[in-house]
């Protein structure tokens, strides 16, 4: 079932990939970077302050399409969208459950989710022409994508991720900046959300995972109906 295909675009894979974390690391001041990530320290403030600028980038481009399919196409794929930064307990909550040291450079370099763009489409096709639209972008780079709706996860989470380095133009140069961008449909939001509340912070019984799972069947169940109600409309 787990068998999601991570693909990595090569050429991103070494030098390049370095040189956009060292970038990060030097506009945020950080010299050392294996220093100990502090919340409250300045320097963490610093790096967020990047990754929010990086969504407010990304954010507008995605506000301009909306209003583009909104005003001058007949269909407009996107439902709504929303983001998030991630915040610094549940950063170290997850450096801590992926057995990270707490340093400046694994968090940069390791937690790839702490800024998040979240596209809740209508229809599953529209998740697709969504990614392609993402592909099309001439200024950013597509790092890796998780096709969670072609291969669900063990839970039953289906969504479709893709984690993208958006340009952020700072004074003296402009630093690439990683941003993770989940596009699903409203239906699997549903699911996503009720599931995380359930499981948020503790342990559920066998019998309610396997309950979700079927859940989860069933959504992608009804996303399909809905497609063919909406082909043969
Ligand atoms: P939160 O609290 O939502 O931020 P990676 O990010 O690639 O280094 P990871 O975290 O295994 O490693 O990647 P994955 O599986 O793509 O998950 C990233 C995010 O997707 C999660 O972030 C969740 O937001 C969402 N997600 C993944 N699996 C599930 C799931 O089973 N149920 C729900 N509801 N959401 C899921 P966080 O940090 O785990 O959580």
């Amino acid at each position: 079932m787990n068998n999601i295909k991570k693909e990595r675009i090569d050429y991103m894979k070494n030098e390049k990939e370095n040189e956009r974390e060292a970038d990060l690391i030097q506009a945020a001041s950080l010299m050392k970077i294996e220093q100990k990530v502090d919340k409250k320290a300045n320097e963490f403030e610093k790096i967020m302050l990047i990754y929010k600028s990086a969504i407010k980038v990304l954010r507008t481009k995605f506000d301009i399409l909306n209003e583009e399919f909104e005003n001058f196409c007949e269909y407009n794929p996107i439902d709504h969208i929303s983001e998030r930064i991630k915040s610094p307990d549940s950063i170290i909550e997850k450096m801590n459950r992926k057995e990270l040291d707490l340093t400046y450079k694994n968090l940069i370099e390791q937690v790839n989710d702490i800024a998040g763009i979240r596209i809740v489409c209508s229809f599953k096709d529209d998740v697709f022409k969504m990614v392609n639209i993402i592909e099309n972008f001439q200024d950013i780079e597509i790092i890796e994508r998780k096709d969670y709706i072609t291969n669900p996860k063990a839970s039953g989470y289906q969504s479709y991720h893709m984690l993208i380095n958006v340009p952020v133009t700072l004074k003296d140069k402009t630093i690439y900046v990683k941003v993770e961008v989940q596009i699903r449909t409203v239906a699997m939001d549903f699911w996503a959300t009720l599931e995380h509340k359930l499981k948020y912070k503790k342990e559920i019984s066998k019998k309610s995972s396997k309950e979700l799972v079927n859940t989860a069947k069933a959504i992608s169940k009804l996303d399909d109906k809905m497609m063919q109600i909406k082909c043969n409309a």
